[in-house]
Parts: C-alpha cells; sequence; structure tokens
C-alpha cells in the first residue's frame, strides 16, 4: 500500500478527526510528509478538512479516477499478477492491451484511460470517448479455451457491467445481442472482445468495454445523441467512476469463475434474465443489411442467437439486433 493509500484507509476508519501525530505513527513518516501526503490528495479530488491542533477528516470526494482510487476498490490480491494501469489519454485501451501483451503483461491486467483518442468500437466503427466523462477499459485474459468458446466471455462481460450497474446505482440495465447494454432502451454501453490467437490456440483475450457514466447529452456527437445515455443521464447525478468500474470488475472475476468452474449453461441462464431481445420481435442485420426478421427463442448451447422465422429456428453468431419498436418500426 502507498502511504497515500495508508492515509486514506485510516481517514476512511473514522468519523472524526485524526489527528497528525497518529497518522505519523500509522504510516511511518513524519507530520509534515503527512501534510503534504494530504495536499495531494486534496488536489486529487479527495475532500479533507483540516484543523488546526485537531487533525484531519475525510467529509467527501469528487470524481477521483485514478489508479489508487480504482485498486481501493478492489480487495487485495484481486486478480493475482494482474495490474490496474491508468492513463490520462490513449488511443484505444484495447491497443494498448494488444502492446502491453507483447511485452508480458498478463491475465487480469487492467488498462484504464480518462479519455480515448481513437476509441474502436465493432467492425471499425467509431467509439466516442471523450475525456472526464467515460469508463473506458481493457482488461487481458488468459483463458483456456478453444477459439469457439470465446465467444462465451462476451456474454460474461455483459452480464458483469449489468450486474455492477444495478449494484452500484440501482439502475436496472438490459443486454442487447450480442453484448450492448442499454438503459430504458438507451445504449450506456458497448463491449469489444479481441483476440490475440492462432488457429488452434488462444494467447489472450481483450475485454474492451465502455461505459458512458458522467456524460450529459450534449457531450455526445449528434449522431449518437438519439442512441445513447449515461448513468448521470439516467440517475440525474453524477457517479464516481472509480466506485462503478471496482464493482463492474468484481463482477467480472466472479462471472469468469462461473464460466470457467460451472460451464456456458449457468451463464446463459443469467444472459437470458437480463435480455432484452428474448421474446421480442427482432431484426437482424448483418454487414449493413436485413438479414431476417422473427421472435428471438433465447441463446444456443454455443452462444448463437436463436431466431425464430417462417423457416424455422435460425442461428445467428453475427450481426446486430433491432428491436421492433411500438409504432411497428425498429429502434436502433
Ligand atoms: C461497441 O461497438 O459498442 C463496442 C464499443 C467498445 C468501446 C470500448 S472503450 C474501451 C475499449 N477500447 C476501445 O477502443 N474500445 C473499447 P459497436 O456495437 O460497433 O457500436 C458502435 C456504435 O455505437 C457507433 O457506430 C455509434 O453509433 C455508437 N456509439 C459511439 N460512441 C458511443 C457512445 N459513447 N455511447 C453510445 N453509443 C456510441
Amino acid at each position: 500500500m502507498s502511504t497515500k493509500e495508508m492515509i486514506l484507509a485510516v481517514l476512511e476508519s473514522s468519523d472524526n478527526f485524526v489527528s497528525g501525530e497518529t497518522l505519523s505513527q500509522q504510516c511511518g513518516i513524519s507530520r509534515t510528509a503527512i501534510w503534504k501526503q494530504i495536499q495531494k490528495l486534496q488536489q486529487e479530488g479527495y475532500q479533507i478538512e483540516s484543523q488546526h491542533r485537531t487533525g484531519y477528516r475525510l467529509v467527501g470526494m469528487n470524481d477521483v479516477f485514478n489508479a489508487q482510487e480504482i485498486r481501493r476498490q478492489l480487495p487485495e490480491n484481486f486478480w493475482q499478477d494482474g495490474k490496474i494501469l491508468y492513463y490520462d489519454e490513449l488511443d484505444s485501451t484495447n491497443q494498448e492491451a494488444r502492446r502491453l501483451s507483447s511485452q508480458g503483461y498478463g491475465q487480469g491486467t487492467v488498462i484504464v484511460a480518462d479519455a480515448q483518442t481513437a476509441g474502436r468500437g465493432r467492425l471499425g466503427r467509431h467509439w466516442d470517448s471523450s475525456g472526464g466523462k467515460g469508463i473506458w477499459f481493457s482488461l487481458i485474459l488468459e483463458p483456456k479455451v478453444s477459439l469457439q468458446q470465446t465467444s462465451s466471455y462476451s456474454f460474461v462481460a455483459a452480464i458483469a457491467v449489468a450486474e455492477g450497474i444495478g449494484q452500484e446505482t440501482g439502475l436496472q440495465a438490459e443486454i442487447k445481442w450480442p453484448n450492448d447494454i442499454l438503459i430504458g432502451g438507451k445504449k450506456v454501453c458497448g463491449i469489444l472482445l479481441e483476440l490475440m490467437a492462432e488457429l488452434t490456440q488462444v494467447h489472450q483475450l481483450i475485454m474492451g468495454i465502455g461505459i458512458n457514466a458522467n456524460q450529459i447529452l450534449a457531450d455526445f456527437p449528434e449522431d449518437v445523441q438519439a442512441k445513447a445515455t449515461s448513468l448521470a443521464i439516467e440517475l440525474g447525478h453524477p457517479v464516481q467512476r472509480s466506485q462503478v468500474l471496482g464493482a463492474i470488475l468484481q463482477h467480472l472475476k466472479e462471472n469468469c469463475r462461473l464460466l470457467e468452474e460451472e460451464g456456458f449453461s449457468i451463464i446463459r441462464e443469467k444472459w437470458t434474465a437480463l435480455s432484452c431481445v428474448v421474446g421480442k420481435e427482432v431484426r437482424i442485420i448483418q454487414q449493413g443489411k436485413e438479414l431476417m426478421t422473427g421472435i428471438a427463442e433465447g441463446l444456443g448451447e454455443d452462444g448463437a442467437l436463436l431466431v425464430r422465422t417462417d423457416q424455422g429456428v435460425e442461428q445467428i453468431v453475427a450481426g446486430d439486433v433491432s428491436l421492433r419498436s411500438i409504432d411497428g418500426g425498429y429502434a436502433f
């Protein structure tokens, strides 16, 4: 634990003022050094009151988003050997994950950026990732699975995001196949899975997740405004991004464990319970063209979306889904 983390832990464990003397004894540094660290913490956004002769008290915090605060949300040894790497700006956290994986960073490495200059969606689409408001991150995993089984991890990611958002905010997030997360029919999160693999062996899986946290509608580009939302828009107040990310990371670890120890059927069950497409009339789009319309029946054993059409049940493994709306059209 760093000195700043030790100071925060001591302050958090007390409702009252903690004297400089006590902090100095517990952290093993001088009172002047404590004062310097407190000033740094205040600059980072921790609201620490200081009173002459009485000491210091943590009264709250702004949206502090850095490696130290994210680590504080997680249990010790959260992911063995996993590191939290935070950057003010990156081209894309998935890109950085690729670069790092070739330098030996492995399972459990989390790459977080406050802003991305070239955030990517699926099929080369652009992901709007301006600074100071979103949660843009990638997790490196090294699952011992075949190429075909890797798609299960996209469902794991979607479940973890929906569960983490629910736990931290109380908002009900739903999953639109394959792995968009919606609140009230609008997209709050997108997931991009990329593989480092050979035909017969998966080396690493990069799970890229982008969550709109504190944006207002005007923060999104015009073409995105109609279909996007953020946690703050839905709640009516901003969130602490580190806390939301901490919850999601813990749900990610737990759902990876479930998949690896108990198999895909439990993941399929959880996904179905959180899905907003099962039982609905949907249109399947592949490469910009309508492939079919039908009723989404659920996930197959290998993760394909089962769609009942006049011709029977079709298995969809790639593409986008749009949902039939009340006026008879299809929402995005
Ligand atoms: C996705 O693609 O939804 C996957 C997005 C993954 C982003 C994360 S951020 C961390 C990591 N690093 C990266 O570089 N990427 C990942 P797709 O289903 O193709 O959706 C892209 C479409 O969503 C765009 O064409 C826009 O219409 C819309 N869009 C763009 N930015 C958005 C935003 N911030 N919120 C909601 N919708 C957005």
